[in-house]
């Protein structure tokens, strides 16, 4: 099993470290009993119709809390709405990059934000209020084929047209390969945010047949994590 260096915990414990811990886990990498993978993306490639564009609530609220984002991984349709709020009585700024370039302070707590996701890609998510642990992501689609693993590592995506279609998994990757200096916009002290190693992609080929359930099964390895890293 891949170990991950957890983040030091170095700011506002009473809020963001309420148990004592010292240390936080980055959350890269989340493995269940049964050894599958959560917070991986599943979709399909190359799908032009199907069922209308409808993905889950919960994937497109964020909340903050206890200096974490939850939920890891959000899908927000192409045009659809984010919602975002704090539930910390401390500031957090949701510092976006990629696909979105919002950047949104949370001074008061249960405030809810939101915004539209006008364009299809990733979003990276972090906190320029000196967490710098905090870290998710956000897909903005443009079509309703995407799954984000559970705790068992399981996903489903439903009512797919009979066809013939790429599936892709992909997960963030779970390294730290360096550091970035950068300043906490409250304190203006300069902080050291983690860099991560690159996401990892895996394809599959998968037949649906009409009436019927299909299979496909994708394997994470620190292997396939250093290809990513070393591309
Ligand atoms: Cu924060």
């Amino acid at each position: 099993m891949p170990r991950l260096l957890p983040a030091a915990l170095n700011k506002d414990p009473d809020v963001c470290d309420p148990e004592g811990h010292k240390t936080r886990d980055l959350e890269r990498l989340v493995v269940g009993s049964n050894a599958g993978v959560a917070n991986t993306v599943v979709y399909l490639k190359n799908i032009t119709k199907g069922k209308a564009l409808e993905l889950p609530e919960a994937r497109q609220f964020l909340n903050q809390k206890s200096c974490r984002y939850e939920p890891h991984v959000l899908l927000v349709p192409k045009d659809g709405t984010m919602h975002l709020k704090s539930s910390d009585h401390v500031l957090h700024t949701v510092h976006m990059s990629g696909a979105a370039d919002y950047n949104l302070p949370f001074p008061f707590v249960d405030q809810e934000v939101s915004r539209t996701m006008n364009r299809e890609g990733l979003v990276d998510l972090r906190c320029n209020a000196g967490h710098v642990w905090m870290n998710a992501v956000v897909f903005v689609v443009k079509h309703p084929y995407y799954a984000v693993t559970d705790a068992d590592g399981n996903f489903a995506l439903t009512d797919v047209p009979p066809g013939e279609y790429e599936v892709e998994a992909w997960h963030e990757g779970w390294k730290v390969v360096g550091q970035n200096a950068m300043y906490d916009v409250m304190t203006e002290v300069r902080v050291q945010r983690p860099i991560f190693s690159e996401p990892i992609t895996i394809d599959r080929s998968v037949s649906v047949k009409p009436g019927s359930t299909s299979e496909v099964k994708f394997v994470l390895s620190e292997r396939r994590q250093e290809m990513a890293s070393s591309q």
